[in-house]
């Protein structure tokens, strides 16, 4: 893209190299000191592999010396900042991204074709940093991107998982999981900080103590880890600002150790070691429901207390006055996972800052903000109170005099309603007494936000009514986005360059909202001709992947339709399936002529499940055994192919999102809390099928109805046809494909009869059935426009132009404004 690059900008960048330059023979002498003296290897002899982790040192040693620059200027300036709090990051490959954003891609690529590598085949060596689950994750490695971008001094916190997302492994059609053991051939993205370290405490009891005639509870901890800090410097694009994402590894304490080893027991001491590590070893692979497990808790806990010591630790560096601490401090729980930073700030205030509760509890309701992620009541993590109790005591105490001055207020508020109380409480009674976490972040935090305008109504009219009648000032709703530097300008570089050509900049990359200028050449004949040129390319690059893992011949000109994403019912991969069937049984039934007017089509399907998730993994392998028939149908040949795309992952991602013509977004409307895959096809001019879920239905608002297939049951439809339950007429159809699952036409009748109840009669609460006509007429709408390539391609147009609104850069801009009241602190070139 180079050769396009505006003057303007070529300059900036240049102004941008630091003491290490970026001109490709500095790289290129850099690349090879790094293979000798870092990778040691000799510089005459060696692989792809070893090219790219020389080359991710040279461009870590770019970041640090600018995240150094960077830090050093929130240290003279003491902004506020934003302390981002996440159990899960997905950030996927970081060399292209990082290079990307240091504005140096075209130099490193000349560097290494000197040495005789190719760059996109050395950044294909790398691995993913798969810290997440799926949406929630990929969001918060999104959101770092932008805050460093757009010059906010922010710092994200989380947990260094040694095993990422399990890797999926397909065998006979069935999911099996492998653990990703993803720092196997190291990780150059981070930096150990060995002297970062502090003390998390866990067990032990709660005893009192009298300072100056004053009664303070102290917690003697039974047991005490170590947290070390490992730094991910994320740069930003277009600004020398690179802001910090700190990670905590679990290590064992020494004092531990030293116990251990005055009672002369060596074994032992080396057994807690290793105990102590399992904190940050795996990540739970559920993204939905961890109730009540023990080791769950410690991890969030054990990163909300390293990361609050770090964040207290740096303000007192600079202010005495807690006071200030709002002035200077804002603290955004990603969900409610790190929502016991609420207690253990409170702990610390009152404890060992001696602030007082009343003073404590008035900073701590102004310091917090929390985005909920989901509509399923499952996901809102409850924590029994016997493991709390055993757990974190003091931190159990803490909560209950929160929830007892919470129900005075309450009272004051609603009197003596005690179903409303009893609803409302933090504190849930039952048979298993337990904390609702979602009620004491609802109650402490200044601001509590949805994920998208529908989500948000959803909240305030049933997830949270009860607390948003009292406090509808507390809610807001931000929108989500993603990045266009990760999910245009990297993954697709040749509509980056086709977008920047039409709109004569760049700036779109900092700027997105420039992106709508292409709705006035949405007819434009030759940009037609190069956009479907790129969406070509794109599509050839798919298919020799789906060809490599799948061994499956495709043909360019069907229509590549996807559906990437967690593999739920919610979701409804099912419905895809069964309309793949029921095109497969139309095409089987057709004259042979009539074959001709079939729209070929390849259906890809990829995602993973939870290992516990039986019905997910059903799914899982009725896509393969319908597969299996469909694809080896000499009577369909290519007018169908499904792929199963195995182990998705942000990098797949990456190369099946630009070469998909049609996506699928299919969940039960009012499931989807907003879903962000939407925005990442629409950023590249891939058409929506979808119903009118989560940011769906701001997509309409944005680019028309008439620019996607809409289908299905709308979100106030829903109780209705639910109520309705058997007595919905289903379409023939749908009773026929559920038929032929059920009759064994794809094999393992005995195994798929358990998913097919849950779409049959009162069963069917995601309502496939209630949705199948107009799913199918939504398929068929998609086929007609497919035809017609101008029609086709000038909506393709008109969904990039029309993907601004969901940026990355809009929703942290909002957040900023709204929620954390930052502003950006621009380090000097
Ligand atoms: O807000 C980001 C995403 O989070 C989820 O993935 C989640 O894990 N709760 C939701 O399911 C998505 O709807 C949402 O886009």
């Amino acid at each position: 893209t180079s050769g396009e690059r505006t003057a303007k900008a070529e300059r900036m960048f240049e102004l941008m190299d630091g003491f290490l330059k970026n001109d490709p023979l500095s790289l290129q002498k850099d690349i090879l000191d790094h293979v000798e003296y870092t990778v040691a290897r000799s510089r005459f002899s060696f692989d792809d592999f070893e090219a790219y982790q020389a080359l991710s040192h040279c461009i870590r040693d770019r970041l640090i010396e600018r995240w150094h620059d960077t830090q050093l200027h929130f240290k003279r300036k003491d902004p506020k900042r934003v302390y981002f709090l996440s159990l899960e990051y997905l950030m996927g490959r970081s060399l292209s991204n990082s290079i990307i954003n240091l504005g140096i891609r075209d130099q490193c690529a000349d560097a290494l074709s000197q040495l005789g590598f190719e760059f996109e085949v050395v950044a294909e060596q790398e691995g993913d940093a798969a810290l997440g689950n799926g949406g929630l994750a990929r969001l918060s490695a999104c959101q770092m991107d932008s805050l460093a971008t757009m010059d906010f001094p922010a710092w994200g916190y989380g947990l260094r998982y040694q095993y990422g997302l399990f890797r999926q492994v397909i065998l006979d059609g069935f999911q099996h999981e492998q653990p990703d053991y993803w720092l196997n051939f190291g990780n150059p993205w981070e930096i150990e900080r060995v002297h970062v370290t502090y003390p998390v405490k866990f067990y032990g009891t709660v005893e009192e103590e009298i300072l100056n005639g004053e009664k303070y509870k102290i917690w003697i901890p039974g047991e005490t880890i170590e947290a070390v800090a490992y730094d991910n410097p994320i740069p930003g694009y277009g600004t020398r600002n690179t802001i910090t994402l700190r990670l905590w590894a679990a290590k064992p304490s020494n004092q531990h150790d030293m116990e251990a080893y005055n009672t002369g027991d060596y074994i032992d001491a080396v057994v807690n070691r290793q105990r102590a590590e399992t904190i940050s070893s795996i990540l739970y692979p559920d993204d939905r429901s961890h109730q009540g497990k023990e080791l769950r808790l410690k991890q969030q806990y054990f990163f909300v207390s390293a990361s609050l010591q770090d964040i207290i630790r740096r303000f007192k560096d600079v202010h005495k006055d807690f006071n200030k601490f709002p002035d200077k401090v804002a603290l955004q729980l990603n969900d409610i996972h790190p929502a016991l930073a609420i207690p253990e700030v409170m702990r610390v205030f009152v404890d060992e800052e001696h602030l007082g509760w009343n003073k404590a509890f008035d900073l701590t309701c102004k310091i917090f903000s929390f985005t909920t992620h989901t509509v399923q009541a499952e996901a809102l993590e409850k924590i029994p109170v016997d493991l709390l109790e055993s757990l974190l005591p003091r931190h159990l105490q803490i909560i209950y005099d929160i929830n007892s001055y919470f129900m005075e207020e309450l009272k004051k508020r609603i009197g003596l309603d005690y179903n409303r109380l009893a609803r409302m409480s933090i504190v849930e009674e039952g048979a298993v007494k337990s904390i609702r976490v979602a009620n004491l972040s609802l109650f402490c935090s200044h601001t509590v936000n949805g994920v998208s305008k529908l989500h948000s109504e959803l909240l305030q009219t049933r997830v949270f009514k009860d607390f948003y009648e009292l406090w509808p000032e507390k809610f807001q709703y931000k929108t989500n986005g993603v990045t266009q530097r990760r999910w245009i300008v990297v993954s697709n570089p040749n509509l980056c360059a086709l977008i920047s050509k039409w709109l004569g900049t760049e700036s779109w990359i900092r700027d997105i909202d420039l992106l709508i200028g292409l709705r006035e050449y949405a007819t434009d004949i030759s940009l037609h001709q190069e956009w479907q040129m790129v969406r070509r390319v794109n599509k050839m690059r798919l298919a020799e992947y789906i060809e490599a893992t799948s061994g499956l011949k495709v043909s360019l000109d069907a229509m590549f339709d996807v559906q990437i994403k967690r593999i739920h019912q919610y979701k409804r991969q099912l419905l895809n399936i069964l309309g793949i069937i029921h095109r497969y049984d139309c095409i089987k039934n057709m004259a042979k002529d009539d074959r001709r007017k079939v729209v070929p089509r390849v259906c890809i399907i990829g995602g993973k499940a939870a290992p516990g998730y039986e019905m997910a993994k059903k799914m899982i392998k009725l896509c393969h055994a319908v597969a299996e028939k469909i694809n080896n149908d000499s009577d369909v040949g290519d007018l169908l192919k499904l792929v199963f795309i195995p182990d998705y992952n942000v990098s797949v991602a990456e190369l099946v999102i630009p070469g998909a013509d049609l996506s699928q977004h299919i969940s039960t409307a009012g499931h989807e809390a907003s879903g962000t895959g939407s925005m990442k096809f629409l950023m590249n001019g891939c058409l929506l099928l979808a119903t009118a879920d989560g940011s769906t239905v701001e997509i309409i608002e944005e680019i028309g109805e008439d620019n996607m297939f809409l289908f299905g049951a709308k979100v106030h439809e829903v109780p209705t046809l639910r109520e309705k339950g058997s007595t919905i007429k289903v379409p023939l159809q749908f009773a026929r494909v559920v038929r032929m699952v059920r009759d064994g036409y794809f094999g393992f009748q005995d195994y798929f009869k358990s998913l097919c109840d849950t779409v049959e009669g009162n069963s069917d609460y995601y309502l496939l059935g209630a949705d199948f006509g107009s799913y199918l007429e939504a398929q068929a709408a998609a086929d007609k426009a497919f035809v017609d390539q101008e029609k086709w391609t000038r909506m393709s147009i008109l969904s990039t132009a029309g993907s601004g609104r969901f940026s990355s850069d809009r929703t942290i801009q909002d957040y900023a404004e709204k929620t954390w009241g930052i502003e950006p602190c621009r380090c000097p070139l």
